[in-house]
C-alpha cells in the first residue's frame, strides 16, 4: 500500500476533500486491479472467475444489488490472438465469392429487365455472401458425411446467392438461371425462395416466411437428438445451421423458443444472425444497437454468443486504444448513425465517428484509403472462420453468431446501406460496371449487356477449388435427397377391433384415436416410428397412460422422483422416451411435427408424427406453420381434438372450433376428415399410413376428433368392406338407409362428426312423426368430395367433346331420392361449396358464429344443428320442392318447439 493511501484510509471518507477522495478512489481501484492481474497471472482465467463470483455473492450478502448487465463490451468476442489460422486460400475464395455476388445480382437484374415487377432481392445476399462462403468452403458438411452431415436453413431472401453458387458448381443451367422466378417457363425456372414443394431436389426448408426458419431449426436440432437418443439414427457431429435476418428477430417465432434450445443443451445448433442493421423499410433498431440487444437476450437465455462486429483492420486501433475511448465510442454509437458510414463511406466515418481529440489521435496516421478498409466483421473471412470454428466446437449450449454486415454490400450508389436497398432490383449498365470494377471481375462490357452470367473454366483454379472443397465436405448444399425406403402399412386386420361396435359402452372418437395409436405403438414395425406430440394436453385427451408406457422424452432422463411415482400411470421422463411433451406451445409442437414428418428426407428415417392438440389452437393460430409443413412435404397426422363448436361444451368462444375444416381447405396436399365413428377412423389412419409411407406420397392428414361419448356402431352391414372403405376415404357413404320403404316423401340426410347423432335422431323423427323416409349418409370429408367435384368439372371443361363424367358425390346420390339436407359442427360453407355439384339443391346446417359456454343440448339448439332443426330443414326443403304445404311445415315448427324469433347464432 502506498503511504498516501495509508493516510487516507485512516480518515473518515465523508471528511475528505474532493481531490483527496478522488485520489483515494483511484489508488484503491488500482490496488484491486493489480490484485486481479496477479491472480490472472498465477491462477489463470478460471481462478479469476471464481474470485469474481465469490466477490459478487459476498457483496449480495451485504445487501448490495449489483447492476444487471447481460451484454458484453461492443467488441468481437474472440480476441485476435485466439483466432485460428485460416485454412483456405483467401485469394481464391475471394474471387469465387465475388463471382457468386455477381451472378446473384445479375440474375435478379436480368429477371426484372425481362419482366419488370417479377421481383427478387440483391441486398440480402450481398450482405451475407462472405458468411455463407466461409460455411460452404469450410463447414457445411454434405449428405455423404452420414451422421456428421449438417442441415442448413438458408435465409429465404438470399436465395439468388445459392442459385449463383449452384450455377458455378454446374448444378444449374444458364436457362434455369435466366428463368429465375419463371417457374412456368420452359425450361422450368427457379423458385423465388426455398420451396421443397417446387424444387424438391434442391430445397429442404422453406424459410421465407420470417420467423419460421428459426423456430423450425431449434426443433430440428432437438429432434435430431431425439432420433439419436432413441437409437433411430446414428449419433454424429452433424449440426443444424440457421441463417437469420436481424429484422427477422422481431418475429415472436424467432425468439420465442430460444430457451428450448438452451434447456436441451443443443450444442448441435448454430444460428448466424446477419446483422446488417437494416430490414425492409429502414434500420432494425436505429436508436439503439441490435447486436447488443440480441446479445443480452441470448446470453440471458443460456446461449453461447459470439459477436463478429469488427473486421481485422480495426484490430490495430482497438489494441492501441489504452484508454477505452474507442470501445466507449462503439458503445454509444447507435445503428442509425453507423448506417451512414456504410452508406457514405470513409470520409463520413472519419468525420463523424472519430469525433474527439482522443479518437482523432488514434487515426492520425490514417490515409483516406485506410478509413475505407475499416470493415465490418461479417465481411471478414478470418473473423467469420474463427467464429464458426468456435461455434462448432462449443459444448453444452447452442451458439448464436451475431455478425455485423452492410446491407447491399458492394451495390454502391445502387443501394449500399440505403433504406431502399432491400427492394432494389434494377441496376443500370453504369451501376453494373461499377459493381464489376469493385469486385475486380473478369467480365467485359459486352457480356454485361448479353448473357450476364459467368462461370469459371473447368480447369481453372477457382473451379477446381470450389468443387474440391465441396467434395471434401461430403457433397453440395442445398440438396434434398430422399433415401428412406417404403415401409409396408399395417395390415387392415390390425384394426379389426375398431370395425365392430362398442355395444352399450360409450366411447369418444378421441378415445378411439388414442387406442389406435396404442395399437400402433405395440406393432413391431411401426411401434418405434410413431412420434406422439402433445402441447400439455395429454390428460384432456385421456392419453396419460402413455406417459408410463412409452415415456416422455428428456435428454437428461428424470433427475427427480415424480410426485405421482406411486401411481401406476406416473409422469415418466426418460432419455429414450417416445412422447414429445412440448409444453404449451402449438408452434413448437408444429415445428416438431415438421421435423418428425420430414425425417424420411433429412435422415432417411420414416418417423410418423401424431400431433394431438385442441383443434381451436391449430389452423387459426399456427396456420403459417401448417402451410410450411405442406411446402416441406411433411407426412403425419394432425389430430384436432376436442373439436366441434357445439361438442366442446362449457368452454366458450375462444375454445369452440367450428371452422378449422374451412381453414384446412386451402392446403393442397392436406387431406381433412371429420369422422363420426371408430370404424371410419381406423380406415382413414390405415390408408393414411399406406399412402404416406408405403406409396411414399407427400401428403398429410387432418382429423378432427371429439370428446363426446356415445356407443360406436361398428361397420354397417349393408356394405361390403371394400365399399365401406371406398366410401369413407372418398368422403361419403350410406351409413343407415331408411327402413320405411313405402313412404312417399323422401330425404337424404348428411351427417358428420358428432352431429351424426342428431342426424340419426332426425331420421327417426321424420319417419315416425312425418312419414318421411330419410337415408342417412356419413360425410367423412367435405374437402375430399369438393376436390373430386372440382377435378371432374375441370376434366369435362377441358374435354368438351367427351362423355362428361360425374363427381363421386353426384354418382353416390344418383339413385337416392328426395331432398338433400346436411348438418355438421362446422360452418355451412363446407356443404354449400359442394352443393352445386350435386343432382339437386342441398340445405346446409352448420355452426356459423361465435361459440359460448353452455351444455351440448343447448348449444345445438342455439346453432340449429340438433335433430329438431334438421327435421324442420327437411320439411321446409320438401315444401320448397312443392311436395308439402307450407302450413304443414309451420305446424311442425310449432310442434317441434322452435321459436321463429330465436336468436341468430351468426349475429348474436
Ligand atoms: C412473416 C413475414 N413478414 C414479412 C415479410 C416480408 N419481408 C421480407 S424480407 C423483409 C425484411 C427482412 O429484413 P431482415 O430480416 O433484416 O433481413 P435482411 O434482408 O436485412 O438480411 C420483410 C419485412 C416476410 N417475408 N415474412
Ligand atoms: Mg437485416
Amino acid at each position: 500500500m502506498t503511504d498516501v493511501l495509508d493516510q487516507l484510509l485512516d480518515l473518515d471518507r465523508s471528511q475528505l476533500e474532493p481531490t483527496e477522495l478522488h485520489e483515494l478512489n483511484r489508488v484503491e481501484l488500482r490496488e484491486w486491479l493489480e490484485s486481479l492481474d496477479y491472480v490472472l497471472a498465477s491462477g489463470g482465467p478460471d481462478r479469476v472467475k471464481e474470485i469474481i463470483e465469490a466477490l459478487e455473492s459476498h457483496a449480495e450478502r451485504h445487501g448490495i444489488a449489483l447492476p444487471f448487465q447481460s451484454d458484453t463490451s461492443y467488441i468481437n468476442t474472440i480476441a485476435p490472438a485466439d483466432e485460428p489460422p485460416y485454412p483456405g486460400d483467401l485469394e481464391l475464395e475471394k474471387r469465387i465469392t465475388n463471382m457468386i455476388r455477381w451472378n446473384a445480382m445479375a440474375m435478379v437484374v436480368h429477371a426484372n429487365k425481362e419482366s419488370p415487377g417479377i421481383g427478387g432481392h440483391i441486398a440480402t445476399y450481398a450482405s451475407a455472401a462472405t458468411l455463407y462462403e466461409v460455411g460452404f468452403n469450410h463447414f457445411f458438411r454434405g449428405r455423404e458425411r452420414g451422421p456428421d452431415a449438417d442441415l442448413v436453413y438458408f435465409q429465404g431472401h438470399a436465395s439468388p446467392g445459392f442459385y449463383a453458387r449452384a450455377y458455378l458448381e454446374n448444378r444449374l443451367s444458364d436457362e434455369q438461371m435466366l428463368n429465375f422466378r419463371r417457374e412456368l417457363a420452359d425450361p422450368r425456372g427457379l423458385s423465388s425462395y426455398p420451396h421443397p414443394w417446387l424444387m424438391p431436389e434442391f430445397w429442404s426448408f422453406p424459410t421465407v416466411s420470417m420467423g419460421l426458419g428459426p423456430i423450425l431449426s431449434i426443433y430440428q436440432a432437438r429432434f435430431r437428438r431425439y432420433l439419436e437418443d432413441r437409437g433411430l439414427y446414428q449419433k454424429g457431429d452433424g449440426k443444424v445451421w440457421a441463417f437469420i435476418g436481424d429484422g427477422e428477430t422481431d418475429e415472436p417465432e424467432t425468439l420465442g423458443a430460444i430457451r428450448v434450445a438452451s434447456r436441451a443443451k443443443l450444442d448441435n445448433l448454430v444460428w448466424v444472425i446477419n446483422c446488417n442493421l437494416q430490414r425492409l423499410d429502414g434500420p432494425v433498431f436505429g436508436n439503439g444497437q441490435i447486436i447488443q440487444e440480441l446479445e443480452g437476450i441470448f446470453r440471458g437465455s443460456g446461449w453461447n454468443v459470439i459477436k463478429v462486429a469488427w473486421g481485422s483492420a480495426w484490430d490495430e486501433l482497438i489494441k492501441k486504444d489504452t484508454t477505452g475511448a474507442l470501445i466507449r465510442r462503439f458503445e454509444e454509437l447507435v445503428d442509425g448513425e453507423s448506417q451512414r458510414y456504410a452508406a457514405f463511406g470513409g470520409p463520413e466515418l472519419k468525420e463523424r465517428f472519430f469525433n474527439t481529440p482522443e479518437l482523432k489521435e488514434l487515426v492520425s496516421h490514417f490515409s483516406d484509403a485506410d478509413f475505407n478498409r475499416l470493415n465490418r466483421g461479417g465481411h471478414d473471412p478470418v473473423k467469420i472462420y474463427a467464429a464458426f470454428s468456435a461455434a462448432t466446437k462449443h459444448q453444452g449450449q447452442p451458439t448464436v453468431i451475431l455478425a455485423r454486415t452492410v446491407k447491399g454490400y458492394g451495390m454502391g450508389s445502387a443501394g449500399e446501406a440505403q433504406n431502399v436497398t432491400h427492394q432494389q432490383k434494377k441496376l443500370d449498365e453504369d451501376e453494373m460496371r461499377a459493381f464489376r470494377d469493385r469486385f475486380e471481375l473478369p467480365i467485359t462490357d459486352e457480356q454485361i449487356v448479353t448473357n450476364p452470367f459467368y462461370r469459371f473454366d473447368a480447369d481453372s483454379p477457382e473451379n477446381k477449388y470450389l468443387l474440391e472443397r465441396r467434395a471434401e465436405l461430403g457433397g453440395f448444399h442445398p440438396e434434398r435427397r430422399v433415401t428412406a425406403e417404403p415401409v409396408e402399412a399395417p395390415a387392415v386386420e390390425l384394426f379389426d377391433e375398431f370395425m365392430t361396435g362398442s355395444g352399450d359402452r360409450a366411447v369418444s372418437t378421441t378415445m378411439v384415436v388414442v387406442n389406435l395409436m396404442r395399437k400402433l405403438l405395440r406393432d413391431e414395425t411401426w411401434g418405434k416410428l410413431i412420434v406422439p406430440i402433445i402441447p400439455d394436453e395429454a390428460r384432456t385427451f385421456g392419453m396419460e397412460a402413455l406417459f408410463r408406457q412409452i415415456g416422455i422424452y428428456s435428454p437428461v432422463g428424470q433427475l427427480y422422483e415424480p410426485v405421482d411415482s406411486a401411481n401406476l400411470l406416473y409422469y415418466k421422463e426418460s432419455s429414450d422416451g417416445q412422447i414429445l411433451e412440448e409444453g404449451i406451445t402449438e408452434a413448437g409442437s408444429m415445428a416438431s411435427f415438421i421435423a418428425a414428418g420430414t425425417a424420411y428426407a433429412n435422415y432417411g428415417v420414416n418417423t410418423i408424427p401424431f400431433f394431438l392438440y385442441y383443434s381451436m389452437f391449430g389452423f387459426q393460430r399456427i396456420g403459417d406453420l401448417i402451410w410450411a409443413a405442406a411446402d416441406s412435404r411433411t407426412k403425419g397426422f394432425l389430430i384436432g381434438a376436442t373439436a366441434g363448436r357445439t361438442t366442446l361444451a362449457g368452454e366458450g368462444l375462444q375454445h369452440q372450433d367450428g371452422h378449422s375444416h374451412v381453414l384446412a381447405q386451402p392446403v393442397p396436399n392436406l387431406l381433412a376428415y371429420d369422422p363420426a365413428f371408430a370404424h371410419e377412423l381406423a380406415i382413414i389412419v390405415q390408408e393414411g399410413m399406406r399412402r404416406m409411407y408405403q406409396e411414399q406420397e407427400d401428403i398429410f392428414y387432418y382429423l378432427t376428433v371429439a370428446n363426446e361419448n356415445y356407443p360406436q356402431p361398428g361397420a354397417p352391414e349393408h356394405l361390403s368392406r371394400d365399399e365401406l372403405r371406398a366410401g369413407v376415404l372418398n368422403g361419403m357413404y350410406l351409413f343407415r338407409p331408411s327402413g320405411a320403404t313405402g313412404a312417399k316423401l323422401r330425404a337424404q340426410l348428411f351427417g358428420s362428426g358428432t352431429i351424426m347423432n342428431s342426424v340419426l335422431e332426425a331420421q327417426r323423427i321424420l319417419e315416425a312423426d312425418y312419414g318421411v323416409a330419410a337415408d342417412v349418409w356419413s360425410v367423412t370429408s367435405y374437402k375430399a368430395l369438393h376436390r373430386d367435384a372440382l377435378m371432374t368439372e375441370r376434366r369435362n371443361r377441358l374435354n368438351p367433346a367427351e362423355e362428361p363424367e360425374r363427381a363421386y358425390a353426384y354418382r353416390a346420390l344418383a339413385e337416392a331420392e328426395g331432398v338433400l339436407v346436411s348438418a355438421s359442427d362446422y360452418m355451412k360453407i363446407q356443404a354449400d361449396a359442394l352443393a352445386r355439384h350435386l343432382p339437386r339443391p342441398m340445405v346446409a346446417l352448420g355452426t356459423d358464429g361465435f361459440g359460448r359456454s353452455e351444455a351440448r343440448e343447448e348449444l345445438r339448439d342455439f346453432f340449429e344443428v340438433d335433430a329438431k332443426h334438421i327435421v324442420l330443414a327437411t320439411l321446409h326443403a320438401l315444401a320448397q320442392d312443392g311436395q308439402l304445404e307450407a302450413a304443414a311445415v309451420l305446424a311442425a315448427r310449432d310442434a317441434l318447439g322452435i321459436e321463429p324469433d330465436k336468436a341468430d347464432p351468426y349475429t348474436d
